[in-house]
């Protein structure tokens, strides 16, 4: 009944405003999906290779279309993905583009879905996934690659822990937002929003820490639960070869890790994304040894829960979402947490085995959005339907808000 019966693709906008692929995948018996490929700005030197969307386009219509339609069952993701792997035929996803790919293979979930009269999460996740919800780490201020002259860390992501539902985690998020931006105007200071939406104002690091946590101590006492922040440092973006480069500030690789556990010390931070360049595993070892194994130091009481109970020190540019990488990762202790990003590696299928691994290891999956993005909300399903404690995809603007309230209304459904 999932038998493909067609599958076409096209150029549609990404929230930058670039070009970026779009699939439909049609069954024999009238289900049909729809999923678009987002697209990183910071991306990390290990991903699967995106194309241009033209190129990426010609050549799925050429190799893998022809695999699949008639051939492969869109319920059977593991065929689906298998077949895109066997018309690629490289390692990274460089003959066909992971954009073609990922489009593919999301929409193939969801024609499955269709077909079975299924939510995607419970496609994606079965009769036996659990019925926790992801806290969502909503981007607040940010700069680095997202953003020019803005502050040097890329995000400084809001982490409300202590929410006792999705729908007032997302509010709070949004709250501390809006807080931030009041903040700025009290000071006068002018500020544009990034890619993700983040404020994006011309000021210190420091002073955006200052910022940041006044703002969640404001919405937490608002809220009554435990609203902290993370950061994805993004260090790659700041690493020379030698040394972060901070605008005039300058860290050698061992005080980038002291200036790091010194954040964390001080900002009793959930969350720390990238501290490191992408291939340093030893310094995420170092890092996650110093932060990543003792249990926060937080006062706020209220509400918190073993989400909350370590920092994270989370590899994206290091891990790529490869499970090759993350087992190198997993032999050496380094971080304690991955960041799962579908278009990073290809399929959903690749994504999913990244999680298990993660998770049979004790490591904590983040599932990610990308700073380009669509209003294509699989990601919530994903998160859902593999019990990932965390999801990254920003506060605000349509693109991030897709996958928020998606998550909200399947806690209606799943809860
Ligand atoms: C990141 C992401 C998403 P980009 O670094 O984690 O926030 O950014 O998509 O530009 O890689
Ligand atoms: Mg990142």
């Amino acid at each position: 009944m999932t038998r493909i019966s067609g599958v076409s693709l096209r150029r549609v906008l990404d929230s930058r405003g670039n070009p970026t692929v779009e699939a439909d995948v049609l069954t024999v018996s009238g289900g049909f999906g729809r999923a678009a490929a987002p697209s990183g700005a910071s991306t990390g030197e290990h991903e699967a290779i995106e194309l241009p969307p033209g190129e990426a386009i010609a050549a799925a219509r050429k190799h893998a279309v022809p695999r699949l339609v008639e051939t492969v069952h869109a319920g059977n993701q593991r065929e689906v993905d298998a077949a895109l792997r066997g018309a690629d035929g490289t390692e990274n996803f460089s003959a066909l583009g992971a954009n073609s790919a990922v489009a593919i293979s999301m929409a193939a979930a969801k024609a499955g879905a269709d077909v079975l009269g299924a939510p995607l999460y419970q496609h994606l996740g079965g009769t036996f996934r659990g019925d926790e919800f992801p806290v969502p780490l909503g981007n607040v201020v940010g700069g680095g690659e997202h953003a020019a002259d803005a502050t040097h860390i890329q995000e400084f992501l809001a982490a409300p822990v202590g929410a006792p539902s999705i729908q007032e985690a997302v509010f709070a998020n949004a709250a501390v937002h809006e807080e931030v931006g009041e903040l700025l105007a009290d000071r006068g200071v002018a500020a544009a929003k990034g890619d993700e939406g983040a404020w994006a104002p011309a000021i210190e690091d420091a002073a955006a820490f200052e910022l940041v946590a006044a703002a969640c101590e404001t919405v937490e006492d608002e809220f009554g639960f435990e609203v902290g922040f993370g950061l994805d440092i993004a260090a790659t973006e700041l690493w020379d070869g030698t040394a972060y480069q901070y605008g005039d500030e300058s860290r050698s690789p061992a005080e980038q890790v002291e200036y790091v556990a010194g954040l964390v010390d001080e900002y009793d931070l959930v969350y720390v994304e990238d501290p490191l360049e992408e291939d340093d595993f030893a310094g995420f070892a170092d890092l996650t040894d110093r932060v990543g194994s003792e249990a926060r130091s937080t006062s706020h009481a209220s509400g918190k829960g073993p989400r909350a109970d370590r920092t994270l020190v989370c590899g994206d540019d290091l891990f790529v979402t490869n499970v090759e990488r993350l087992q190198q990762g997993i032999e050496q202790d380094a971080g304690n947490s991955i960041l799962i990003k579908p278009n990073q590696i290809g399929t959903l299928s690749a994504a999913v085995d990244a999680i298990e691994l993660a998770t049979r290891n004790g490591l904590t999956p983040v599932v990610s959005h990308r700073s380009g993005e669509t209003e294509d909300a699989t990601i919530a399903h994903l998160a859902v339907a593999t019990g990932a404690p965390f999801i990254k995809t920003g506060t605000v603007g349509g693109e991030r808000t897709a996958k928020l309230n998606e998550l909200i209304r399947i806690a209606e459904d799943a809860v």
